[in-house]
Parts: C-alpha cells; sequence; structure tokens
C-alpha cells in the first residue's frame, strides 16, 4: 500500500492527477487506508497492537508522501511564475497624455502678450446682466440681449430668459465682461489711492453661446480679451499691437508661418467701442473673422467712472479657437471638442 501510494503520488504531475491518487489512497469513504483500517476489525485480538501499530505506521508514511507530492506540486507553479517573469524584458510603454490643443493656444498667447505688457487676469463664466451687457453699453432693446442668443439661468427670484432684472445670471457670451470688472477694480483702486492708469490686461476664457454648431461656429468656445487704458491711446495703438500679436503667434507654430499673415481691419459696430472694427486674418484663400476691436466708448469709461477727457482705451476680442485651426489647418472646429484621441494626439 505504502509503494503504491507513493508511486501515485510522486507521478502526479498536476494538482488534479494528485487528487484522484489522494481519493485513491487516503479518501475518508472509499480510500485504500480507510479499507485497510476497516480490515483491523477481523485481526485477531492478540494480534491487534502489533497490527494497531503497524498501521499508523503506514498511515503516517502514505501521509508524508501526499505532503511531499503536495509540496512539489507547489513548488513548480511558484517556479513556472518565476520563469514567465524576465526582468530583461522592456516593459510597458506608459502613454502620456498631452494638453489639448486650445489649452496650448492660450498658453502661448498669454505668453505673447505677456511679453507685450499685458497682465492675465480671469473673471467668472457665470455673470450677471450688468456685466455682460448693461455696463457694456447694450442697452435692454439689444437684439445681442434675446433669451434665444444666450444661455441664461433662472433666477432665484423665478425671473429668466431677458426678463429686465439687473440680477439676472447667464453664462458669458463674451469676455469683454472682465474689461468691466477689471475697470470697476482700477477704479475702486484709484479710490483707495491704490494707482491710477494705465490698465494693461488680458482675459483668457470660455464663453457661451446658443450658435449651431458648423466649421466655424460651436456653443462653447474661448476668446482673448485685450483692454489697454491710458492717456492718449490710439486705434493706432491697437492696430500695432494686433499685428505683432498675429505675427508673434504664427511665428511659434509650425504651420503657416508668419511671413503670409495678413491682419484686415473692417468697419463695423459694437455698442461698448467707437469706432469699432472687425479683424480678419487671410486664410485657404479667403478671409476669416476672428474678432471685433474697437476704442472704448466714452460711455462705457463713464459707466466705470471714468472721465473720458482724460483717459482713452483700446479692447478687443478674439476667437482662440479661430485663430488655433489656422494656425494647425484644421477645417472644422468641432474636431477639437470631439475627443478623438488619434486627432488630439498630433498636437
Ligand atoms: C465679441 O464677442 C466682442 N465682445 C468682441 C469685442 C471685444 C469687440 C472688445 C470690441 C471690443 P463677436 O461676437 O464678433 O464679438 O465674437 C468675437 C469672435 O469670437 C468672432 O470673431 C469669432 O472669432 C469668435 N466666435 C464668435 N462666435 C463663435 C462661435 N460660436 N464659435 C467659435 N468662435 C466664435
Amino acid at each position: 500500500l505504502v509503494e503504491g501510494a507513493k508511486a501515485a503520488f510522486a507521478s502526479a504531475a498536476d494538482a488534479d492527477a494528485l487528487e484522484a491518487a489522494r481519493v485513491e489512497y487516503v479518501g475518508a469513504k472509499a480510500g485504500k487506508l480507510k479499507a485497510a483500517q476497516k480490515g483491523m476489525g477481523s485481526v485477531d485480538k492478540g494480534d491487534k497492537p502489533a497490527a494497531g501499530k503497524k498501521f499508523n505506521e503506514v498511515k503516517g508514511l502514505v501521509e508524508a508522501a501526499f505532503a511531499a507530492a503536495q509540496e512539489r506540486l507547489a513548488g513548480s507553479a511558484t517556479k513556472g511564475e518565476q520563469e514567465a517573469f524576465d526582468a530583461t524584458e522592456p516593459g510597458d510603454p506608459l502613454r502620456l497624455g498631452r494638453l489639448h490643443p486650445i489649452t496650448q493656444t492660450i498658453a502661448e498667447m498669454r505668453d505673447i502678450m505677456g511679453r507685450l505688457g499685458f497682465t492675465a487676469v480671469e473673471g467668472p463664466e457665470i455673470e450677471d446682466d450688468w456685466h455682460n451687457f448693461v455696463a457694456l453699453n447694450i442697452p435692454e432693446t439689444h437684439p445681442a440681449r434675446d433669451p434665444l442668443d444666450n444661455f441664461y439661468l433662472s433666477t432665484a427670484s423665478g425671473l429668466a430668459a431677458g426678463d429686465s432684472d439687473d440680477n439676472a445670471l447667464l453664462l458669458r457670451s463674451q469676455t469683454s465682461t472682465v474689461q468691466i470688472r477689471v475697470m470697476e477694480d482700477c477704479i475702486a483702486g484709484v479710490a483707495s489711492g491704490d494707482g491710477p492708469p494705465p490698465v494693461r490686461i488680458i482675459s483668457l476664457g470660455r464663453v457661451y453661446r446658443p450658435d449651431t454648431a458648423d466649421a466655424t461656429h460651436y456653443p462653447m468656445f474661448h476668446q482673448i480679451e485685450g483692454l489697454l487704458i491710458d492717456k492718449g491711446v490710439t486705434m493706432a495703438d491697437l492696430k500695432s499691437v494686433l499685428r505683432l500679436f498675429c505675427q508673434s503667434f504664427y511665428q511659434m507654430g509650425e504651420g503657416q508661418g508668419s511671413e503670409d499673415i495678413h491682419v484686415r481691419f473692417r468697419p463695423s459696430f459694437f455698442p461698448f467701442t467707437e469706432p469699432s472694427v472687425e479683424v480678419d486674418i487671410n486664410w485657404q484663400g479667403g478671409w476669416m473673422e476672428i474678432g471685433g476691436a474697437g476704442m472704448v466708448d466714452p460711455n462705457v469709461l463713464r459707466a466705470v467712472g471714468y472721465d473720458p477727457e482724460e483717459v482713452t482705451g483700446f479692447a478687443f476680442g478674439l476667437g482662440v479657437e479661430r485663430i488655433a485651426m489656422r494656425r494647425h489647418n484644421i477645417t472644422d472646429i468641432r474636431a477639437l471638442y470631439e475627443n478623438d484621441v488619434r486627432f488630439l494626439e498630433q498636437f
């Protein structure tokens, strides 16, 4: 029995084979060891002590053979694992993320304008009626305030969309709101003796309009706003700054270089600038509108507490996506927000 058990356990190649051998020899119901124990009943009374001793000896040997086989199999399993792990193999490469092209564009724009002396400031994306319209000289009847052209948020009082309520809240439709906030702060600064103009800021951030998405429109996009207020600021300063900005931006890119960048100013109208212009750049054989600009309207200067006889200023607001599209030859703005990794990993 001992020899048979030893051979069976030693030849078991895997856990299943060992289990079968275990059932055969030490199984609690029909194992050979159990049968031998039952056979003890027919042994003569006088021989019983010796037979019992012998049985225990056999049982010990069989169990030891089983334990040895178990250990052998466990050992080889670990060894197998060790062999499968090869420390010299090259590891799985870590997939590095990268900044979204718009985030990269914003960083570059901030850098360029910083070198021109403009400090970046931020404003809230949820705005009130005053900063988005009233202080920007946009009267209550102006079509830009149409509920269909803005994302109004219902107000605590239950008033919504376009109601003449100075507390009406909306997702800002332009970064020009930040102009007002900065000028208000500056006036407060003057009042508290913190210092007079110049104001020289930019603000970069998201704006929202319920525009239907097409190749050049998206309901959420980014603008870069610029504002300069000082004594004797003229339209010539505005044009120079915008030209320098565009030239520097396209010089930094690998796409279309600055040598073929043309900036065109078209007379236009904005309630908060006078005179106003629309700014275009050449692209794909035509012109693409990138933003609006102009001299800050005296009414706006007055609304926040400046004396328009003393200071003048210019402001501009440009679409960040459109400017980035020309740089990277992206012909559809929607590609920027589809989160297709094959597209995004090219930047
Ligand atoms: C304005 O938003 C004015 N606040 C700009 C301004 C600032 C004028 C300061 C004067 C002084 P406009 O609505 O034209 O202007 O938008 C400016 C630019 O934002 C557009 O030229 C375009 O480049 C971009 N833009 C407008 N709507 C969208 C849209 N739905 N998707 C992507 N870009 C857009």
